[in-house]
């Protein structure tokens, strides 16, 4: 096995690879959510992807939206959660056509808000695994 390895690195570093980079080359992908336009909902409200991937939201309306990933931020603490660890995030107010982006690294179940219509149910869930 230790053989095997060392040969595949080499080939590897020939071609001027690493391999501890191949995998996150290979997997790492973007998911887009949408916010509502003419709805409060961010479309699909619920995404799941796997660790390293990344969530990329764009607001298509006029009115303004945010991605909240932090229950300080919300009216109801319960309607944001993060996996043990993981510090709150928050895109700020996003204006028509603005977009925000984020990595996830750490595994479990995410549920954020739209801090301007949280309580008219604009809350998404992301699933890492
Ligand atoms: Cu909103």
């Amino acid at each position: 096995m230790g053989m095997h390895r060392r040969a595949v690195s080499r080939m590897l570093a020939g071609l001027g690879l690493s391999a501890v980079a191949m995998p996150a080359l290979a997997q790492a992908k973007t998911v887009e959510v949408s916010m509502g336009r003419g709805k409060m909902v961010f479309l699909p409200a619920s995404v799941t992807i796997n660790a390293g991937d990344t969530v990329n939201w764009t607001n298509p309306a006029v009115v303004l939206h945010s991605v909240t990933f932090d229950p300080s931020m919300a009216v109801k603490p319960e309607n944001v959660a993060l996996p043990a660890g993981v510090k709150p995030f928050d895109s700020g107010d996003m204006g028509q056509d603005a977009t925000f982006s984020h990595t996830f690294t750490v595994k479990g179940t995410y549920k954020y808000i739209c801090k301007m219509h949280e309580a008219m149910g604009m809350i998404g869930t992301v699933v890492v695994t």
